[in-house]
C-alpha cells in the first residue's frame, strides 16, 4: 500500500515500456570509485533507484567496456573523469555542483555525472534519478548545475519530549531514549530526502530550546545523527538556550561580555567539535517570546551573537541569529524586527547571519516581504520560511506553499535599484555577503507519511528546490512532485496541479483576504475576528477596516525603498492583496473591480470556499487513477477543508457584518 513513507523518492517501476527500454539501455552499468561513505550512499541510492524504477540494477564496475554505462566521479578519485576535457565547466560548478553529459567515450555511449567533490556527485545522481521519475528524455543530455544559496536549511521545532511544536505529524523523529545504541532507518532516510533537495544543514532541536542538548549526554546521541547525515552532505545546527551557562554551568549570569561566560561557551563548543567534527552552529532564538537573551545584561542583539560566534570561529561554526523580536513597547509589531535590526547593520561578525522570517510579522497565510531584505548590506541573511502549516489548517488542510514563496523570493526590495528581488538578496547578488540562503520550518514527524497531510510534502519540496535554485517556477516544481510523489499519467498531474495552484489562494480568501492578517484563534487554526488580537490587527469599525501604516498610521511603509514606500502609501496603487495591510479603508471605498470593499471582502471570503470545492471535486475526478490509500485519506481531509473553510467565511463575514451593517451582497447564500 501506498503510505508516502517513499515521499518523492518513490521509485516505481515506469510503465510506459518504450520509454523503459530506453532508459534500460542507457543504465547497463555503473562505474564509480566507491572510496568514500558519500560515494557509497551515491551507489545505494542509483542502486536503490535503478531497482525499482526499471526493474533491474545494473553492474557497478570499474571500467567502462560496453555502451550504456553511467560514469560518476570527481577529477580527484576516477581516471576516466580527469581525463575528459571538461575542466572548463567544472571550475563554474563550486563545491557543490555538478554536471550531467552524454559522452562518447572510448567508442561507447555513456552518461556522466561529474562534480569538483564527492557531495556534488552525489546531487548530480538525485538530479539524474528525478529525470528519470519525472520522464526526460535522455537524449543529448546536458545539465550544469549549482546552487544559488551557500546556506540550505531545515529547522526542526523538535522538544526533548520528543513533542513537536507546531508540527502535527507524531512525535519528533530523533528518537533521544533509544540513541545512541539504536539508529532508526528513519534517520538515513531522512538523510536520503532532504539531501536529495540539496538541503544541507538540518538544526535538529526546538528554538525555543531548553539546554540539554549541549550536555555531553546529549551530544553521544546527537552525534549519531550527525555520522548518517554527514554522507549526504547534512550539517547537524543546534537551536541553544541562552542562559545555558546560568542553568548548565552555575554561573550567576551569561552576559555575554564576561569572561566567565565567555570561557564556558568556548568549553562547551570545544565538548561538541570533538563529538560532532563538522557541526554547523547555533541557531539562537534570543529576546524573543519569553527566550533570553543578551538585553537581560544591558548587551545588544550583536554583541550577543558575536561572544558566541567567537567561540565557534576557529572550528568554522557559524551563528543563526532570529529576527524574529517583539515586544509590547511599540504600537505596531510589523514594525519591530526592521527598527531593532537596521541600526545594527556592520556590527555583526562575519560568522553571524541573520535569520528573518520571510514576512514582517509571522507566517501568515500572506505578508508583503519583510523590509530587512535588502536593508542589511553589511549583515548576511537569511530567510525563514514555513513549511509546516502553522496558520494553514495544520495537518488537515492542502495548502501548496510553492506560489507563497515564490512571491517573496520574487518580490522586489528595490535596495539597489529594479531588479533587487529578495532571491537576489539571498544569492548575495545584490550586497556581498559571506554567508546567505533560506531556511524553512518543517514539521515531519512519526507519522508513516512523515508530514501529517500528505501534501506538507509539496511545500518541503518545493522549499527546498528552490533553495537550490531561487528562480524555478512553483508550478514546475508543482508539477516535478506529482510526477515523483504520485503518477506520470497526464491526466493525474494536470488535475492534482490545477489543484496545488489553487489552493494557497483559496487558503488565504476563506481566512485573510485583502491583506487582513493575525484574526486567527488562539491555537491558530480556527477563525477568531471578535478577539482583542484580532481586533488589534484588523481594526474594523462601523467605518471600515484595515491597519493603518501609512505615514498617517504606524509609517511602517518608510521602511521599504522607494517606490514601494509610496506604492504601499498610496491607495490607489498598493496592490489590493496587501490593501488592508497598510490601509484602514472605508467600506464604501471603490475597489479595482467596480465592488465596495464591502462586497469585495465578501465576495473573496464566498470565492475561498468556492475554490476548496473545487479541488474537492477535481480530487474526486482521481478515483481509481490513484491509489486507494490516499486518494481517500485526501478526500476526507478535503471535507474537514471545506466544513473549515464555510466556517472561516461565515465567521468572519457575520461578524464585519457586526460593523460594517452592510447586506450581503445579492446572489449569495446567507451565511449562517
Ligand atoms: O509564530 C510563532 C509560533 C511559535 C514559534 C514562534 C517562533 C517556535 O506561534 O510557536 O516558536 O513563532 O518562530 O519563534
Amino acid at each position: 500500500a501506498e503510505d508516502g513513507y517513499s515521499m518523492w523518492l518513490r521509485y516505481n517501476l515506469i510503465e510506459d515500456e518504450v520509454l523503459l527500454k530506453e532508459y534500460r539501455e542507457t543504465f547497463e552499468n555503473i562505474v564509480l570509485t566507491r572510496n568514500s561513505e558519500t560515494l557509497q550512499a551515491v551507489e545505494n541510492e542509483l542502486t536503490k533507484g535503478f531497482t525499482g524504477l526499471l526493474g533491474l540494477s545494473p553492474e557497478v564496475k570499474s571500467d567502462i567496456d560496453s555502451n550504456g554505462t553511467l560514469v560518476l566521479g570527481t577529477p580527484a578519485n576516477s581516471e576516466i573523469i580527469a581525463s575528459l576535457k571538461i575542466q572548463n565547466k567544472l571550475d563554474r560548478l563550486g563545491e557543490e555542483g555538478f554536471l550531467i553529459e552524454q559522452k562518447n567515450i572510448q567508442g561507447y555511449h555513456t552518461i556522466v555525472v561529474a562534480a569538483n567533490t564527492d557531495l556534488g556527485v552525489l546531487y548530480g545522481a538525485f538530479h539524474l534519478l528525478r529525470m528519470i521519475q519525472t520522464h526526460q528524455p535522455l537524449a543529448n543530455l546536458s545539465v550544469v548545475s549549482r546552487p544559488h544559496m551557500p546556506l540550505r536549511l531545515a529547522n526542526h521545532w523538535d522538544n526533548v519530549d520528543r513533542s513537536v511544536e507546531r508540527g502535527y505529524a507524531g512525535l519528533s523523529l530523533w528518537e533521544w531514549s533509544t540513541l545512541p545504541e539504536y539508529k532508526h532507518p528513519r534517520y538515513a532516510d531522512y538523510a536520503r530526502m532532504t539531501a536529495s533537495l540539496g538541503i544541507n544543514g538540518v538544526a535538529i532541536n526546538n528554538v525555543n530550546a531548553v539546554a540539554w542538548f549541549i550536555t555531553d549526554h546529549f551530544l553521544k546521541k546527537i552525534a549519531v545523527l550527525a555520522d548518517i547525515f554527514r554522507p549526504y552532505g547534512i550539517k547537524v545546527y543546534l537551536s541553544i538556550n541562552y542562559s545555558s551557562p546560568v542553568s548548565l554551568g552555575g554561573l550567576d549570569g551569561a552576559d555575554p561580555l564576561d569572561s566567565m561566560v565567555i570561557n564556558w561557551w568556548k568549553e562547551r563548543v570545544q565538548h561538541i567539535y570533538a563529538s560532532i567534527p563538522n557541526f554547523g552552529g547555533f541557531l539562537v532564538k534570543a529576546d524573543s517570546e519569553g527566550q533570553p537573551g543578551p538585553k537581560t545584561y544591558g548587551r545588544n542583539h550583536a554583541q550577543g551573537a558575536n561572544m558566541l560566534a567567537e567561540a565557534l570561529e576557529p572550528f568554522g561554526g557559524i551563528v543563526i541569529w532570529r529576527a524574529f523580536v517583539y515586544g509590547e513597547r511599540q504600537a505596531d509589531r510589523v514594525r519591530e524586527a526592521y527598527d531593532e535590526f537596521v541600526p545594527l547593520d556592520g556590527k555583526f561578525k562575519d560568522n553571524v547571519v541573520l535569520q528573518i522570517k520571510n514576512g514582517p510579522l509571522d507566517f501568515m497565510p500572506r505578508e508583503p516581504f519583510s523590509p530587512l531584505f535588502g536593508a542589511l548590506p553589511k549583515t548576511n541573511t537569511l530567510i525563514e520560511f514555513q513549511v509546516t502549516q502553522e496558520y494553514l489548517g495544520n495537518g488537515n488542510h492542502l495548502v501548496y506553499k510553492g506560489p507563497m514563496f515564490k512571491e517573496i523570493l520574487d518580490a522586489d526590495t528595490y535596495a539597489k535599484g529594479n531588479g533587487s528581488t529578495v532571491g537576489k538578496v539571498l544569492s548575495g547578488e545584490v550586497f556581498d555577503y559571506k554567508l546567505s540562503g533560506m531556511a524553512a520550518v518543517v514539521n515531519p514527524g512519526t507519522d508513516r507519511n512523515w508530514t501529517g497531510h500528505p501534501f506538507v510534502q509539496s511545500s518541503w519540496y518545493a522549499f527546498g528546490r528552490l533553495a537550490w535554485d531561487y528562480s524555478l517556477p512553483a508550478g514546475e516544481l508543482a508539477e516535478e512532485w506529482i510526477r515523483m510523489t504520485f503518477s506520470n499519467d497526464e491526466m493525474v498531474i494536470s488535475t492534482i496541479k490545477k489543484i496545488m495552484m489553487t489552493s494557497g489562494e483559496a487558503a488565504v480568501n476563506f481566512r485573510e483576504p485583502l491583506g487582513l492578517t493575525h484574526i486567527g484563534t488562539g491555537s491558530h487554526y480556527g477563525p477568531a475576528p471578535w478577539s482583542n488580537r484580532s481586533n488589534r490587527f484588523h481594526q474594523a469599525d462601523k467605518y471600515g477596516i484595515g491597519f493603518d501604516r501609512t505615514i498617517n498610521g504606524s509609517n511602517a511603509v518608510e521602511q521599504y525603498y522607494p517606490p514601494l514606500n509610496d506604492i504601499f502609501n498610496d491607495i490607489d496603487r498598493i496592490p489590493e492583496k496587501y490593501l488592508l495591510w497598510f490601509h484602514h479603508v472605508s467600506w464604501n471605498h471603490q475597489m479595482k473591480s467596480g465592488h465596495t470593499l464591502w462586497e469585495e471582502l465578501v465576495y473573496k471570503y464566498y470565492e475561498g470556499v468556492e475554490q476548496v470545492r473545487q479541488m474537492q471535486a477535481e480530487w474526486d475526478s482521481l478515483e481509481g487513477m490513484i491509489d486507494r490509500q490516499r486518494f481517500q485519506h485526501v478526500k476526507a481531509l478535503l471535507e474537514i477543508q471545506e466544513c473549515d473553510a464555510v466556517r472561516w467565511r461565515n465567521s468572519c463575514v457575520l461578524y464585519f457584518q457586526t460593523l460594517s451593517e452592510l447586506p450581503i451582497p445579492e446572489g449569495l447564500e446567507q451565511p449562517k
